[in-house]
């Protein structure tokens, strides 16, 4: 089974389909954002599942209180996200809230540098946090292979640790799987190259050699 994961970062309905279907088969999961939310409407969702039959998670990062998530949480599971990225350092109710409602992702670090400013230094509390909810994975930089191979080897086995960073932010998928990462998330190097599908194979295999 393939551990990554694209972040399809585009606005447009058609080229978000196309570039989903040609690099499909080296994915895990697709990865969408606001960014194709507001560009494509919800229903992107379904069409995306459709298309390639993978799991969907939408970054929505929610970071609210309890009874707003909820509200966009529901909509978002119904819609077909099959796991949802929420903020942890809003507190533990606020997360709950989410996974009552399905799969949850919680953000333990973030892969740029700002985190270091105000996420990095609460990184040890947002662990425990996802530790006593046991929530499906966390968020932690593949940018700083380091901070990864730390949070893996505080976090609970089984779960999963998933990390954005790769490419484009400067991240090496060999290294931050060698770290103990279980998926990687990569955006720009594969939408945004010339041959997104050729790609996304490198990166596969990059990962299949390690592993
Ligand atoms: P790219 O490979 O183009 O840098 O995209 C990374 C994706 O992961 C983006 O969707 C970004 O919003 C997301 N992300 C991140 O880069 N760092 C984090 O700490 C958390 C994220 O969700």
């Amino acid at each position: 089974e393939s551990r990554l994961i694209l972040a399809l970062d585009v606005y447009e309905r058609e080229r978000a389909l196309e570039i989903a279907e040609c690099t499909a088969e080296y994915l895990w999961a697709i990865k969408i954002n606001w960014p194709l939310i507001i560009g494509s409407g919800l229903k992107i969702i379904t069409e995306l599942k459709q298309v390639t039959g993978l799991p969907i998670i939408a970054d929505v990062k929610l970071a609210d209180i309890p009874n707003t998530n909820r509200l966009i949480a529901r909509k978002v599971f119904e819609a077909g996200a099959d796991y949802i990225i929420a903020h942890g350092f809003v507190g533990r109710d606020s997360v709950e809230a989410v996974m009552e409602l399905g799969e949850t992702i919680i953000v333990v670090e973030m892969s740029h540098p700002g985190a270091k400013e105000f996420i990095q230094p609460v990184t040890e509390g947002l662990i425990e946090l996802a530790n006593e909810l046991e929530s499906f994975g966390v968020i932690a930089p593949a940018t700083r292979p380091e901070r990864v191979e730390y949070i893996r080897s505080k976090l609970k086995p089984g779960i999963r640790v998933i990390t954005p960073g790769v490419g484009a932010q400067g991240g090496k998928a060999e290294e931050v799987i060698r770290a103990g990462a279980d998926y990687i998330i990569v955006g720009r190097s594969i939408y945004g190259s010339e041959n997104p599908r050729e790609s996304a194979r490198r990166i596969f295999e990059e990962i299949e050699g390690v592993v």
